[in-house]
């Protein structure tokens, strides 16, 4: 983990990519000091989790999850005919869950090093609990996703890919049917695959889309706030910071100031987490 100081900052975008989330309006927002695990939680980290509380995951208990079409094989692919009409590419896969992300014909054995898939909400707040953590409110993720730049659209600055470089897990290509992997990876890469930000922080965008503590709603109170915690209730959790799914075509959403939703039973093969802790308040 890393320390991230307080301080105050500009919440949100008055030039929202995509108006319909409230990524608007930009507002003052002060956050404490935290404490904030540097990596998206992992796999391994997660197995240690099961291995001392014995916890199942949702997507265990439901006994499926979504997978996205395109990293399915073709003999799970054929045993599917359900599909999400707004989003064909999603498919419920029956036996995918963390350990089997494509299906019970997948493994994460070679995959140690990267992000946990297919958590809900209940199962990172889990897993932060047991480690004595908490997830990071859209607040302190966003401060920290800024890395202590202003105004600025990715964790780095201002261009997608400065200097040729690619600085996150993201979609090249058209999507969904071509992915060049052009920045390495079709699929997750192991976490910290990419620079990190101004405090430390890896794929803060991109890799996978990370879980926060607050309910979603996309009106938001734009009077100077401190620490806030979103609306008392909701049926939406709000998550960040895009996935290797993600092409501005369709879900340009791998920007600090971007947020979308899920329910909080909902898994995915493109939705993690990582935890914060709080340290005592120094001022
Ligand atoms: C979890 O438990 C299994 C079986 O005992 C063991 O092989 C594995 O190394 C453990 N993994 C972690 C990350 O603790
Ligand atoms: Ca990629
Ligand atoms: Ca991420």
């Amino acid at each position: 983990m890393v320390l991230i100081a307080g301080g105050g900052f500009l919440m949100g975008t008055n030039n929202p990519g995509i108006p319909a989330d409230g990524e608007g309006p930009q507002r003052l927002v002060h956050v404490d000091s935290f404490y904030m695990d540097i990596q998206e939680v992992t796999n391994r980290q997660f197995q240690s989790f099961v291995n001392a509380s014995g916890y199942v995951t949702e997507a265990e208990k439901f006994g499926d999850s979504f997978v996205f079409e395109g990293s399915l094989s073709e003999t799970v692919k054929n045993q599917i005919t359900q599909a999400v009409a707004a989003a064909p590419w999603w498919l419920p896969v029956k036996g995918a869950n963390w350990k089997h992300p494509e299906g019970p014909d997948s493994v994460i054995t070679n995959r140690q090093d990267h992000p946990v898939l297919h958590v809900s909400w209940m199962d990172a707040v889990a897993y932060c609990s047991w480690a004595n953590k908490r997830l990071p409110t859209e607040a302190e993720w966003e401060y920290a996703c800024r890395g202590g730049l202003k105004d600025r659209l990715y964790p780095w600055g201002n261009k997608l890919n400065p200097n040729g470089q690619h600085y996150a897990n993201l979609w090249q290509g058209e999507f969904p049917n071509y992915n060049s992997g052009e920045d390495g990876y079709v699929k997750t890469s192991p976490v910290m695959s990419f620079p990190a930000n101004g405090f430390g922080l890896y794929d803060m965008v991109g890799n996978v889309w990370e879980w926060t503590s607050d309910w979603w709603a996309v009106h938001h109170n734009t009077d100077q706030q401190r620490n806030p915690k979103g609306p008392p209730s909701g049926a939406d959790k709000v998550k960040k910071g895009g996935s290797y799914m993600c092409h501005k075509s369709y879900c340009y959403r791998y920007r600090c100031a971007a947020r979308s939703q899920n329910t909080p039973d909902s898994s995915a093969s493109n939705l993690g987490f990582r935890c914060v802790s709080q340290e005592t308040p120094k001022y």
